[in-house]
């Protein structure tokens, strides 16, 4: 097999001190860590669209990397990104992808031809798969960038577009399930709106449940055994994105009776843009039961949208590893990195760099998740906090003993609780945190 990126060598493990960019200097595959190796804990993946498709383009130029990969004609080009992607998941050691239909392969004129084309790819991509042993961590497909989808597709206010959406999800479902993904997204797209004076919201979120649960089922019905995931983000490109947060897509999962099927794929520049810490949304999601893949990335919080950056603060993986172990680790899902290298960094040799980078913070931020694990002083803290739920009127409150009228009774007999309180302790913690971070 040709290949590609002949001047990159395999990227070996080469511990902290080396200073070779084109090595690990934390992430060490075959390491146990908790019982597992860290290929098997850390479960990385490749993001289709980014590496092999993304060339760069932004509002103000066009793209500045090259993504053909040597091809010239239409499919030509789209075998080398497959042959590129497989070549990169094997230097990196990066056992998963994840892709949408339209980053495999081009649309054609109608949608027969577009799905001629998969057809064509499909086969090409799973004998890469086959020889490789590299694995599909989920499919999606693209309802947003066709400018038939510039209303929504789901939530679109034509009911052609639903059913040309349905058809589309029906395909890389399909595809997903050929490939033995473990997993199927829904990312709300163009799923929101940009104001209600054209738009029937009631209509539109109802009509968003049913394409959900049409495709939750006609999954389940050809044998798709993964998890189907949302994938919140609260703007961008509409205003209002009806997928918000965590919360405001469990609060709509639960009223049309979805909450049992979706888990969540939580992204790290998506939480931001809500307002929140990566590490609040992947709580949210534990708590509810909901965890399940994370898109891997960093926003830059002095500019208000998706930049979609390699993740390489260390201080944000670490908390988002400590969720991940609190989760109890992967189980269909992984880390996906849906992020790309910035426009001017534009060369082949930018792709590794920005992979070894985002790959070494995370396994960086493992390592350290599991020592904060170890130590254990941050979690005693916070079990000493609840300490009074544990006995006397507390457990009584917990066990739903005690009643309104006890615990008036209580409050009269202690006159007063300021004295009980004990301080909440934040930069003891935090300096705890970077003691053991850093040493
Ligand atoms: C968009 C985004 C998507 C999804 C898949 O912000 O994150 O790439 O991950 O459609
Ligand atoms: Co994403």
């Amino acid at each position: 097999m040709k290949e590609i990126f002949a001047a990159i060598p395999q990227i070996k493990y080469e511990g902290a001190q080396s200073k070779n960019p084109l090595a690990f200097r934390y992430y060490n595959p075959e390491e146990v860590i908790n019982g597992k190796t860290m290929r098997e804990q850390m479960k990385f993946a490749a993001s289709y669209w980014h590496t092999l498709c993304g060339e760069g383009s932004d509002m103000f130029g066009p793209g500045t990397a090259d993504k053909t990969f040597g091809g010239k004609e239409d499919m030509e080009i789209y075998r080398n990104k497959a042959l590129a992607c497989f070549e990169i998941l094997d230097k990196l050691s990066i056992n998963y992808f994840c892709f949408h239909d339209r980053d495999i392969a081009p649309e054609g004129e109608t949608l027969a031809e577009t799905n001629a084309r998969l057809d064509e790819i499909v086969p090409f991509i799973e004998d890469l798969m086959k020889k490789s042993g590299k694995k599909l961590l989920w499919g999606t497909a693209n309802c947003f960038s066709n400018p038939r989808y510039m209303h929504g597709a789901g939530t679109a206010c034509n009911a052609d577009v639903f059913a040309f959406a349905a058809a589309q999800i029906k395909k890389a479902l399909e595809i997903t399930v050929k490939l033995g993904g473990d997993g199927y997204v829904f990312w709300g797209g163009r799923e929101g709106y940009d104001t209600l004076l054209n738009t029937d919201m009631g209509l539109e979120l109802d009509n968003l449940a049913r394409l959900m649960r049409l495709a939750v089922d006609y999954g389940r019905s050809i044998g798709f055994k993964g998890y189907f995931y949302v994938e919140p983000k609260p703007k961008e490109p509409t205003k209002h994105q009806y997928d918000f947060d965590v919360s405001t897509v469990l609060a709509f999962l639960r009223k049309y009776g979805l909450d049992k099927d979706f888990k969540m794929n939580v992204e790290a520049n998506h939480a931001t843009l809500a307002q929140h810490t990566f590490q609040h949304e992947l709580c949210v999601a534990r708590l509810n039961d909901a965890f399940g893949s994370i898109d891997a990335n960093q926003g830059d919080l002095l500019l208000g949208w998706d930049t979609d950056q390699f993740p390489t603060n260390v201080y944000e993986t670490t908390l988002c590893m400590l969720e991940v172990i609190k989760a109890g680790g992967f189980t269909n899902g992984g880390l996906n990195f849906d992020a790309k290298a910035r426009r001017g960094s534009f060369t082949n040799e930018d792709i590794f760099h920005s992979y070894i980078a985002g790959m070494d913070a995370f396994a960086l931020g493992f390592r350290l998740a599991a020592k904060i694990v170890e130590d254990g002083r941050l979690d005693s803290f916070v079990d000493n906090r609840y300490a009074s739920y544990k006995t006397g009127i507390g457990a009584d409150i917990v066990s739903g003993k005690a009643t309104m009228a006890d615990l008036e009774k209580y409050a009269l007999e202690k006159g007063d609780v300021i004295g009980v309180l004990e301080s909440g302790r934040q930069e003891y913690l935090e300096n705890i945190m970077n003691a053991i971070m850093f040493g």
